[in-house]
């Protein structure tokens, strides 16, 4: 089965189930009314940043943007719910250890610094003095700084980060694992080579003047609602809307938003998308490719009948470079293999490609879809290649947008969480710091991974994130956090990363964006993000901290600073007392931050100046660079074939879930209730392995290290998906993930591409 077109039948997502979905987080809780007061401030000029998602925010929108999502990310860390050193008294880490991520989070938010007692397998609370001098002996008692690894994940805020990498840099290393080597890493890559700013060009403005939108490997609905309403908005007024997606899902089908009363009022929806395919797992490169052959035979035609052009030869004469050789590749690859590889009919992608053509200005938008396969840099250069034959990039209405993941995942790169920083940047640190930098590159999620395993690695710490659940191969990552001298987590609420203690482990409880940070004279701190479309702005939060004990991020991160490197190179007590003087650091070494204090401090911040938006190419070339690669030689999805009951299968998000933080065991838009531990997959593929749907298998990876990797007891949903691909949820399906598997040049696990096959199941 392949795309087909939507029928009107489907219900809409978002919606009053969305609303009723809210009023239930809010009552959970514990104050709802307080939570709704906190809902107000979110994305508002005088309020914080909402945790959810990257999503960029509305210039005009002085009203609070309703998103069911945000509202959980909200009501999750504004909880009344405390883990208190009683819950820990209470509680062995080997008892938290047999409970799921879920319940193991409703614990609420964490309130005291807690230090590991191997004695009676328990965290005890400890002063933060004595935790910081214990951490900072530690690590300056190891043979070399790359011996300790320094992870991110991607909520921190731009001060939080910088701050953080000063430190880790004066202490002596760029081993800076982060969320995004997960994430976005390929899409970092490849425009980097294309386009040369690893970054989209689009403004959200842009979704309003764009004749089409194609959205591939994306599930907004659900990981960006705030989307849905640009997508909605831009389907009422006539924009195409074409998708990508091996999976129906439903918020790209149709959309109720919240935010229109008339609409509510009816019951009615908008449909989303005008095309909805559905490509096989990994199959988009040849998808994207079939459609540039479409461009080119369209565009022989158009010159045979002495038409006007089909392609922006301008453009490309005057701003690319590589077209002849792109065009070359695209001739020489066959249609037989554009349809094996996608799944998708020539008709088919001929019809997407029409979209494309009729519009004058395109925008293309993904996410993990595309970036978590082996090919993924090829793919987006694909994407970029495809882009450029019609000059949509740099100008308004089109563009390339990679949708972010995390709220701050972007902005911590900019300020320097790298573990392959540029050269100018360390120089810019160099000079205006004074210190010796470290020049060598560090180490990224997987090599950290490595390094923890054969013992050259002694120390984690991890600023926020989840990082033995968020990585592949879990059972391998337990045991290289076990082997360490120390581990320490910074986090608001207790997760499985914190009950992989090493030798010496701490977990230190901060502050989370929702709630004020106060200095020492008692001034509400203000810390600064920035978004998908590289708007940087303020966020303060408004709510009493969970605890008189928390400590703010920045504050944390000073505190270990000064107990490791000293005061010699930077007053980190001052700079965590004072942040306006945190920015200015940033505005000295970094370009674009320019008068920082006083931009940020502007209703909706500023944009970071994107070169290639501006059709300036800081490529080496000096042009936007086609690439001209052939088709991965085989796609998982072809190689599962080979073989007698193997499936391609991808790991993604349920409704109910912010990455490894489960909010609640309901997938709604799936149709999933009470459960996660599922298979969705092709009713014939069903039969074909002798199943039938609400049967339970054991799901077992296929790949050739030796390793068994088995998730046991997962029961099959029949859905609406390409045959031989196959689909579950993240976390719980990471033990499947083999560490070995990794995206060409972004080494990016391959969490959308795994081979698997079923055997019955083992008893528990
Ligand atoms: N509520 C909520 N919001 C979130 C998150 C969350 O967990 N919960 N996570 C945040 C983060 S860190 C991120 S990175 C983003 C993630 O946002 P998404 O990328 O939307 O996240 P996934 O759930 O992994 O969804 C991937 C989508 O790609 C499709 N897909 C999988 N493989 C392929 C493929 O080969 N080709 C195509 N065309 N499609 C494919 C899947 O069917 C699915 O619809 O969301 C952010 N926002
Ligand atoms: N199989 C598979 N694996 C994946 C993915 C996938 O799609 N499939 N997606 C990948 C992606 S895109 C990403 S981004 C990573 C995510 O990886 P991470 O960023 O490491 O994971 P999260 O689940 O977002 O982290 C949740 C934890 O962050 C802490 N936290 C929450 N708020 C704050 C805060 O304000 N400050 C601090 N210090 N801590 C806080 C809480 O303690 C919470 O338990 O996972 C990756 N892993
Ligand atoms: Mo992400």
């Amino acid at each position: 089965m392949t795309g087909s077109f939507i029928g009107k039948k489907s219900s809409a997502a978002g919606g009053w189930g969305a609303l009723k979905s809210c009023g239930k987080r809010l009552l959970e809780s514990g104050s709802p009314l307080a939570g709704a007061r906190t809902m107000l401030k979110a994305n508002q000029p005088d309020g914080f940043d909402c945790p959810g998602c990257a999503w960029g925010d509305p210039e005009h929108g002085s009203s609070f943007e309703f998103c069911e999502n945000g509202v959980k990310a909200i009501s999750w860390e504004a909880t009344e719910k405390c883990a208190t050193p009683a819950f820990f008294a209470a509680n062995t880490v080997s008892e938290l250890r047999k409970l799921s991520d879920y319940e193991l989070e409703l614990n609420g938010r964490l309130t005291h610094p807690m230090r590991y007692d191997a004695a009676s397998d328990r965290y005890l609370p400890v002063a933060w003095e004595d935790a910081f001098a214990e951490i900072g002996g530690i690590l300056k008692g190891l043979d070399s700084p790359d011996r300790a690894e320094f992870y991110t994940s991607g909520r921190a805020s731009n001060e939080t980060a910088y701050l953080y990498q000063l430190f880790v840099r004066v202490y002596g290393t760029n081993n800076f694992p982060d969320c995004s080597n997960m994430c976005h890493e390929a899409s970092g890559v490849a425009l980097k080579q294309a386009i040369g700013v690893g970054k989209g060009t689009v403004l959200l403005e842009d979704f309003e003047k764009a004749d089409a939108i194609f959205v591939i490997g994306q599930n907004p609905g659900t990981n960006h609602p705030r989307m849905l309403g640009d997508l909605r908005r831009a389907a009422m007024r006539g924009a195409d809307v074409v998708v990508f997606n091996p999976v129906r899902e439903k918020g790209l089908e149709r959309f109720s938003d919240p935010q229109d009363k008339i609409e509510m009022l009816r019951g009615g929806s908008t449909e989303i998308a005008s095309q909805y395919y559905q490509p096989r797992l990994g199959g988009d490169m040849a998808a994207v490719r079939g459609m540039a052959k479409a461009v080119f035979a369209a565009e022989d035609e158009a010159i045979a009948a002495g038409e006007p052009s089909v392609l922006d030869h301008a453009f490309i004469a005057e701003h690319c470079a590589g077209f002849a050789e792109y065009r070359a590749a695209i001739d020489a690859t066959g249609w037989a293999e554009i349809e094996d590889q996608s799944g998708l009919s020539r008709a088919e992608i001929e019809r997407a490609a029409a979209v494309y053509m009729k519009a004058g200005k395109v925008i293309c938008t993904w996410a993990m879809g595309v970036t978590q396969h082996a090919h993924s840099v090829a793919t987006i250069r694909e994407i970029s290649n495809f882009m450029f034959l019609r000059g949509n990039v740099g100008r308004q209405g089109a563009g390339l947008c990679p949708v972010r993941g995390h709220s701050n995942v972007q902005g911590d790169r900019t300020v320097g969480i790298n573990e392959k920083p540029p050269a100018a940047f360390l120089d810019a640190l160099e000079k205006h710091f004074a210190f010796n930098v470290p020049r060598a590159d560090g180490h990224n999620v997987l090599a950290a991974i490595g390094a923890m395993l054969d013992g050259s690695a002694q120390a984690f710490i991890g600023l926020g994130g989840n990082f033995a659940r968020a990585t592949p191969d879990s059972t391998l990552v337990e045991t290289a956090m076990r082997r360490m001298k120390l581990t320490v987590n910074i986090a608001t609420k207790p997760n499985h990363s914190h009950l992989m203690p090493g030798e010496v482990s701490y977990i230190l409880p901060c502050l989370g964006r929702t709630e004020m940070d106060l200095n020492s004279l008692g001034n509400s701190q203000l810390v600064t993000v920035e978004d998908s479309m590289s708007m940087v702005h303020g966020s303060a939060g408004i709510n009493r901290p969970a605890s008189p004990h928390l400590l703010s991020e920045v504050g944390i991160i000073a505190g270990i600073a000064e107990a490791t490197v000293g005061t010699d190179v930077v007053r980190w007590a001052a700079l965590a007392d004072d942040y306006d003087l945190i920015r200015d650091h940033i505005e000295a070494t970094i370009p674009g931050f320019e008068n920082f204090n006083a931009r940020v401090r502007k209703p909706r911040g500023f944009h970071l100046r994107n070169t290639a938006s501006h059709r300036e190419w800081t490529t080496p070339a000096g042009k936007a660079c086609f690439s001209a690669v052939t088709l991965p030689q085989e796609t998982v999805h072809q190689r599962a074939r080979n073989g007698v009951g193997r499936f391609a299968l991808q790991t993604f998000r349920s409704h109910d879930q912010y990455n490894t933080t489960v909010y609640g065991l309901d997938d709604r838009y799936r149709g999933v209730y009470g459960e996660r531990q599922v298979i969705f997959i092709h009713p014939e593929d069903l039969k074909d392995i002798g199943a039938e749907a609400g049967d339970r298998m054991d799901v077992v990876t296929d790949y050739d290290d030796g390793i068994s990797r088995v998730a046991q007891d997962f029961r099959f949903v029949p859905y609406d998906i390409p045959r031989g691909s196959i689909a579950g949820y993240y976390p719980e399906l990471n033990v499947l993930v083999p560490l070995g598997s990794a995206g060409e040049e972004s080494d990016t696990p391959t969490s959308k591409s795994i081979m698997v096959s079923f055997r019955k199941r083992e008893a528990a």
